[in-house]
């Protein structure tokens, strides 16, 4: 907001009262905020790999308005097939959505899967913001935090 006051003289040289404009400026729309994004459910537990739903937190916009999430990428540090028995893949679902699930399994021998997840946040004026969220797998009978042993298999393909 700024503001200034002016006076007008008129032909006679009479002066007005003072007044005063306010304006605002607009300094035109900024992006949303990424940087505090967190998932809503950091850490899931082994559940026979059925696929939970992820959601994210903490994403804003400054002019206070809606933002729309795309999931853009997601990569685990686990292979997504062949890691025991019954392992089923993809381990990711809806990627390039804005409804995303991952599943909740690891591998025989794991230490805790972890997942990074990508995502773009767009506002109405189709300002932006890209973030990533690691969400953690923590196997049966194990009270430790999942271990990341490199996220870099492509959790999408089969
Ligand atoms: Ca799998
Ligand atoms: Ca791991």
């Amino acid at each position: 907001m700024d503001s200034f006051t002016y006076q007008v003289v008129d032909s006679s040289g009479t002066p007005s009262n003072f007044a005063t404009v306010s304006l605002m400026v607009n300094a035109g729309n900024q992006a949303p905020v990424c940087t505090n994004a967190a998932p809503a459910v950091e850490l899931l537990w082994e559940a026979g790999g059925s696929l939970q739903p992820v959601t994210l937190v903490n994403i804003s916009d400054p002019e206070g308005g809606s933002v729309s999430i795309t999931f853009t990428g997601v990569m685990q540090d686990e292979p997504v097939s062949g890691t025991s028995v019954g392992d089923q893949a993809p381990d990711a679902s809806g990627v390039g959505t804005g409804s995303l699930s991952v599943r909740a399994e690891v591998g025989v021998e794991s230490n805790g899967r972890v997942y990074s997840i990508s995502f773009q946040a767009v506002d109405a004026l189709g300002a932006s913001c890209t973030g990533t969220v690691q969400v953690g797998v923590v196997p049966l009978y194990s009270e430790d935090t999942p271990f990341n042993d490199g996220t870099i298999y492509d959790s999408s393909q089969p």
